[in-house]
């Protein structure tokens, strides 16, 4: 698959750039998906076990099933597709990584401008008094544990259905989306609102817009492009196909 000049014009003269990424880039690090013929929605109902009535219906459960999560994101690395985001951010004046992933392979892999819309399996926090609390202590545990302060239940500091997005996050992803030259929708189904509706703004505000996906997207409808490919391929050949800056240069 080759990279079109169009695109490489475009996000070399580009001072502002916006980048949504969803499950399929932490794919080929071997995190499954939640959609598809691999996903994790195939084995489990997410009615069951993202949500906040499914918590306290069976805390235990849902607690087991991001323990399993945690310790499969810990064992694993970022791929070529994160380093290669990481870089482009090194190359973009203005440039605003938005994931809605919570695994944290993206600084894992050293971009610094992220925000999770989906928050971070690596935190957790009490649903009584929202205390903190430090991830190395929750390590291994079958059962929900408890709040050493108030006894309250502690659930992954994560997104489930129903919930409103971090409101800091969402603006600043809102505010990336407006003002950016070019936007990159990388590993998503872009299928889970409100994170779904960022590219469309992008596109509202002149943007140009392009997925990255093995398959076409409902959003393909709609982009300038969609380069058919996995991240881990794509995005290190898009941005090796970028001039270098001359040495010394701003
Ligand atoms: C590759 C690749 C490779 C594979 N390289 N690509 C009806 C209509 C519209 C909206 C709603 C509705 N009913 C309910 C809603 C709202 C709901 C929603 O959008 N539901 C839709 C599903 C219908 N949204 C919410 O509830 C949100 N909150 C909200 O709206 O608040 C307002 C409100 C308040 C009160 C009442 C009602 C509303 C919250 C959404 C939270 C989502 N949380 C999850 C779980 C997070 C925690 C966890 O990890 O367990 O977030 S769900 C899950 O989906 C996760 C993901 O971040 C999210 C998006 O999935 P993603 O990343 O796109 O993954 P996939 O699997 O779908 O796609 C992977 C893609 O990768 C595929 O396209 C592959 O082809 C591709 N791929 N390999 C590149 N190598
Ligand atoms: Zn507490």
């Amino acid at each position: 698959m080759n990279i079109s000049e169009s695109l490489v014009a475009r996000l070399s003269q580009a001072r502002s750039v916006c980048v949504l990424t969803g499950a399929g880039i932490s794919a080929e690090s071997g995190v499954p998906t939640f959609r598809g013929e691999d996903g994790l929605w195939k084995k489990f109902r997410p009615e069951e076990l993202a949500s906040f009535d499914a918590f306290i219906r069976n805390p235990d459960l849902v607690w087991e099933w991001y323990a399993y999560r945690r310790k499969l994101i810990h064992d694993v690395k970022p791929n070529p597709g994160h380093y290669a985001l990481a870089e482009l951010e090194q190359r973009v004046q203005d440039f605003t990584l938005v994931t809605q992933n919570v695994d944290n392979l993206h600084r894992r892999a050293g971009s610094k401008r992220v925000f999770e819309l989906h928050g971070n399996i690596e935190r957790s926090y009490c649903i009584e008094c929202g205390t903190f609390v430090p991830e190395l202590r929750l390590d291994e545990l079958k059962a929900a544990p408890r709040c050493e302060k108030c006894g309250g239940l502690i659930r992954p500091d994560v997104v489930w259905f129903g919930e409103l997005l971090p409101a800091e996050a969402f603006a600043e992803a809102e505010s990336a989306a407006s003002r950016c030259d070019v936007f990159l929708s990388v590993g998503t189904s872009a299928v889970v609102y409100p994170a779904a509706s960022i590219p469309y703004l992008a596109l509202e505000h002149g943007a140009y817009v392009v997925v990255v996906n093995p398959e076409r997207t409902d959003l393909s409808f709609h982009a300038q492009e969609t380069i058919l490919g996995k991240a881990g391929e794509i995005l290190p050949m898009l941005v090796q196909a970028l001039p270098r800056k001359p040495e010394g240069g701003s």
